[in-house]
């Protein structure tokens, strides 16, 4: 049972704690060996809004959603002001724009590290129509991911690749408005199978840095190798000014995109830890945008948003009881036994009823998941979208 003094702060944590969830989380995706079709899933930007406007009435901090330009602008800027007026109508507002540089045929060989100085500059004017879409929506970020790279030795120079990157990212850092953010997201393979351009975090850092001072990297937790200790490479990018944010998921083997901690919590708790560590020892808001980047085969789609948005407060909730007092002085006197144990004793607290009673000051149901059921929002939206699901993907059950 927490104390008082733990309640609020597990309150206030949860006050200052929104999660962006992502447009194409709603739609029915699948993985190159197919995809299992869900009759309510989303298939119109307005209907992926629709969903994500239940996120956030129910769980009370999913107040943005990320956008993804090719899939969510049928007519790439001039839908702007549509799509902005959508998310109000629906409770939400846009969030992150993502440029998709990695699905036209011309990018067969590269975008920014294109061979082919056309195709590149085509990447680079994408890259700036998508820095104008912001200008409508009021997005803070414009979030990169790109899928770069070669399959083979010796059919790429990976030194001209860099210089390209460097030049391609410039070009588009140059056009970013006041307070506006340009993040460089890494990923070691995937679908590049010799070397992805942008395979680690520091090349990110160093291709953000390159692009100019309003560069950061996105630290996608997905996108790691089964070893990699994540949050010490978050606490190294905060130390530098560097962390942009987030895409929250899970992975047990590769980019798997399951839900955040549904096979590593406590990782996720570590993360989340160190930025109040860094946070409570700089005085400094790490200004980071936290984001969900899931895109579920076979989960119902709105549930399982709920289901991270759920997890991810808990682990910030959590994060929020470790005494940071206590633990720097146990570190600083190497009392190993009580250093850990100061933090898992954290970890190890049941924060729901604490989340419930949050949730309950905020006039929210203290179930999100169990209310939005009840709400038979999923029903309607089968029986409106099951006909063009069906169409588009083929029976489901
Ligand atoms: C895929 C990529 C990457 C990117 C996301 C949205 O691996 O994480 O951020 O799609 O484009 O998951
Ligand atoms: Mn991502
Ligand atoms: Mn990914």
């Amino acid at each position: 049972m927490l104390s008082n003094a733990q309640e609020a702060a597990v309150w206030k944590a949860l006050d200052a704690f929104n999660i962006e969830v992502p447009s194409w989380g709603f739609a029915n995706t699948g993985t190159r060996f197919g995809k299992f079709i869900q009759a309510e899933a989303a298939t119109t930007i307005e209907e992926k809004l629709s969903d994500a406007g239940q996120v956030h009435k129910f769980t009370g901090c999913c107040p943005s959603v990320a956008v993804h330009v090719l899939w969510d602008f049928p007519q790439g800027k001039a839908s702007a002001p549509e799509v902005q007026a959508l998310a109000a109508k629906y409770g939400v507002r846009v969030g992150a724009i993502n440029p998709n540089v990695f699905q036209d045929q011309i990018y067969k060989h590269g975008s920014l590290a294109n061979p082919d100085a056309e195709v590149r500059r085509a990447a680079v004017g994408h890259i700036l129509d998508c820095i104008e879409i912001s200008s409508v929506t009021g997005s803070r970020d414009i979030s990169l991911w790109f899928t770069d790279g070669s399959n083979y030795p010796g059919t790429a120079s990976i030194r001209e690749r860099k210089r390209l990157f460097e030049e391609g990212l410039r070009a588009a850092h140059d056009k970013l408005a006041d307070g506006q953010r340009l993040l460089v997201e890494y990923k070691p393979f995937e679908p590049a199978f010799y070397h992805t351009d942008i395979a680690d975090w520091g090349m990110a850092l160093l291709l953000a840095k390159a692009a100019g001072p309003k560069g950061r990297v996105l630290v996608d937790t997905g996108h790691h190798y089964q070893a990699q200790n994540i949050e010490q490479i978050v606490a190294w990018l905060l130390s530098e000014g560097m962390l942009g944010g987030f895409h929250f998921n899970d992975r047990r083997y590769a980019d798997d995109d399951l839900t955040l901690g549904s096979i590593d919590p406590y990782q996720v708790f570590r993360i989340f830890h160190e930025i109040r560590f860094f946070e409570w020892e700089t005085g400094k808001d790490a200004g980071l945008a936290y984001m969900i980047d899931q895109s579920h085969n076979l989960k119902s789609k709105i549930e399982e948003m709920i289901q991270t948005a759920v997890m991810a407060q808990a682990m910030c909730a959590k994060a929020a009881l470790v005494d940071l007092e206590a633990l720097g002085g146990f570190q600083r006197s190497c009392e190993l036994i009580d250093a850990e144990e100061c933090l898992k004793s954290a970890f190890a607290e049941d924060v729901r009823p604490a989340l419930g009673g949050w949730r309950k000051s905020k006039g929210l149901a203290e179930d999100p998941l169990a209310a939005f059921r009840a709400s038979g929002y999923l029903a309607q939206a089968g029986r409106e979208r099951g006909a063009k699901n069906k169409m588009a993907g083929g029976s489901y059950a």
